[in-house]
């Protein structure tokens, strides 16, 4: 192989939280790292989503790597669930303190990345036209920003405003361009995470909202509040501690599930655990309940009771309550949308909610949206539809490796990687927080952080070692790969759909699903991966 001299040594794709980290470990180490960002400043899902409402679902404390880590040592956080604005105030202090802008290039987005056999360097090309090539790629690009339109006849028709949630103005001091609903009809499409947060701060302000919902889902309080730095102290403890803590649970949130299953449990015991934590802040219902919540349907379908119960209690018209109630999914399965005020929004006249799972929408029009025979008219129209998960911002960028294969070729069947980390046939190339790496299903503050430390370990080896190429060695993939899918199939996750599973359709109509995650939990991920690294980076092909 005849080697050759790239620009970089590595390069960076987004200046998220995670490619913040990277960079800041890979300099420090003394490689020579460049950073791309398609935005004008650092913190990635932070700088592009400032809808309204937009909040962490992580204890803030828990996320808050820079902080626990003592990159930002005073950060006080003001809440328990930060918002947005104070989330992209810690990106850019952190990446201030860092001192690793000067290492990104901003609103410059990459265009292609070709791997060139004959150099073993990627070529880069970003859109203003120029070029750049390294030796190491990496891929910080998130799991959630590629934004997905949905595909509705007569979109650009629309002549009120609309925007998607993760594309709304910008406005002072780092948070959303304040949008005033009063007075306005206004429609939100999807029920995610995001509508849900967002969907009560406008039913307060429009004269009339219509939530078009496909898909309901389960949803469990926020239960957000204040933090001072006694209750920080008191709720968390010595920062070493708490992450050593962190790493033990199965996806670094504050929460283990209980050793019981829920079907060893007595009726009064369930319905005692599940009242003590649905009012409890955070995800202890879905992440801190019975260790068989995700396993076993009948565990499973207790809690399903449960939270049915709830909703019925909090929806006083029982038509609506019985259209918020999910009956296509198990409790858990998708993202638990975390909410504020959520259910009872539904009792308010000036809100209506639009089955389009009943009624499919069929167009927008210049004055609002057709569903069924209705035209129902809007001021303002809100697309929380969200994302192309996991690898969709990377189908968006022309990936290639040896042969000019295209990685999303190569992925068409679903990914193939090892460890979730590098895929056969690209050569150098790493995926931070991507598919099949056990930082996706994860507090990724975390999760995102412990693997960048990983990868910055590996990149030394390499360099200390004069090794200049790492490519999974075929049956480790494979190994891996299938070890992926088969953790996945042995849960109640493996029959819904979400952002990341890619279902498609088999010719004879049947439904495949492929999972985008690893859902065997971090800290055995992390432990295979320590194990691997311990061995010489045990199953890549290093030269
Ligand atoms: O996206 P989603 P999201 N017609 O894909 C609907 C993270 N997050 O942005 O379910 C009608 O969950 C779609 O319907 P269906 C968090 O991990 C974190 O809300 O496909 N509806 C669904 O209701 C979360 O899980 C925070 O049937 C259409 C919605 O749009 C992830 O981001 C906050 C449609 C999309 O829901 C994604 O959440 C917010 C159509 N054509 C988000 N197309 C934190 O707190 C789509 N939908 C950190």
């Amino acid at each position: 192989m005849s080697v050759q001299n790239p620009q970089h040594d590595v390069i960076v794709i987004g200046a998220g939280i995670t490619g913040m980290y990277q960079v800041y470990l890979l300099h420090n180490a003394g490689l020579r790292v460049q950073g791309y960002e398609a935005g004008s400043d650092v913190g990635g899902t932070w700088y592009w989503n400032r809808y309204p409402g937009c909040r962490l679902d992580t204890e803030s404390y828990a996320y808050g790597y820079f902080e626990l880590k003592g990159i930002l040592p005073d950060w006080q956080w003001s809440e328990r669930f930060a918002s947005q604005p104070e989330l992209l105030r810690y990106a850019k202090r952190a990446a201030d303190t860092m001192g690793i802008r000067p290492a990104f290039r901003f609103n410059t987005r990459v265009e292609a990345a070709h791997f060139d056999e004959l150099g073993n360097i990627w070529r880069l090309r970003l859109d203003d036209g120029s070029e750049t090539s390294c030796r190491f790629l990496v891929s910080a690009v998130g799991p959630l920003s590629a934004t997905r339109m949905p595909n509705i006849p007569g979109i650009d028709s629309f002549q009120g405003v609309s925007f998607h949630t993760s594309r709304w103005p910008r406005g002072e001091d780092e948070g959303p361009r304040d949008v005033d609903f009063t007075g306005k009809r206004v429609g939100i499409i999807g029920t995610g995470a995001t509508g849900v947060q967002i969907i009560p701060i406008v039913a307060a302000q429009a004269s009339k909202l219509h939530v078009f919902q496909r898909t309901a889902n389960w949803c469990i309080p926020l239960a957000n509040h204040a933090l001072t730095p006694e209750l920080i102290e008191e709720l968390r403890g010595d920062p070493e501690a708490f992450v050593d803590f962190l790493k033990t649970t199965e996806t670094a949130f504050p929460y283990r599930r209980s050793r019981k299953k829920a079907i060893d449990a007595t009726p009064l015991e369930r319905e005692a655990l599940f009242e003590s934590l649905y009012p409890m802040p955070g995800y202890g219902l879905w992440l801190g309940a019975y260790r068989d919540l995700l396993t076993n349907k009948v565990s499973n379908d207790f809690m399903v009771e449960f939270v049915t119960r709830k909703i019925r209690e909090r929806v006083k018209d029982s038509r609506i309550a019985e259209k918020l109630i999910p009956s296509d999914h198990a409790f858990g399965t998708r993202r638990v949308p975390m909410e504020t005020n959520y259910y009872e929004i539904y009792n308010q006249d000036n809100v209506e909610l639009v089955d389009v799972r009943q009624t499919p929408i069929e167009r927008v029009t210049p004055k609002g949206m057709q569903v069924g025979d209705r035209e129902i008219e809007l001021d303002v129209l809100i697309y929380a539809t969200g994302f192309d998960g996991v690898t969709g911002a990377l189908d968006r960028i022309d990936i290639r490796g040896r042969g000019g294969i295209a990685l999303k070729e190569a992925w068409a069947d679903g990914p193939s990687t090892y460890l979730g980390v590098q895929a056969r046939g690209f050569p150098n190339f790493f995926t931070l927080v991507g598919a099949h790496n056990g930082a996706s299903f994860c507090n990724i503050g975390v999760c995102g952080a412990l693997q960048v430390e990983w990868v910055t370990e590996m990149l030394v080896y390499m360099r200390d070692n004069r090794l200049t190429s790492s490519e999974p060695v075929p049956h480790y993939e494979e190994d891996w790969t299938r070890h992926v899918y088969d953790v996945y199939a042995q849960t109640l996750l493996a029959d819904t759909d979400a952002w990341w599973v890619r279902t498609t359709r088999n010719p004879d109509g049947s439904i495949r699903r492929r999972a985008l995650i690893y859902v065997g939990g971090a800290p055995d991920y992390r432990e295979r991966c320590a194990k691997v690294a311990a061995n010489g980076y045990e199953g890549f092909a290093l030269a």
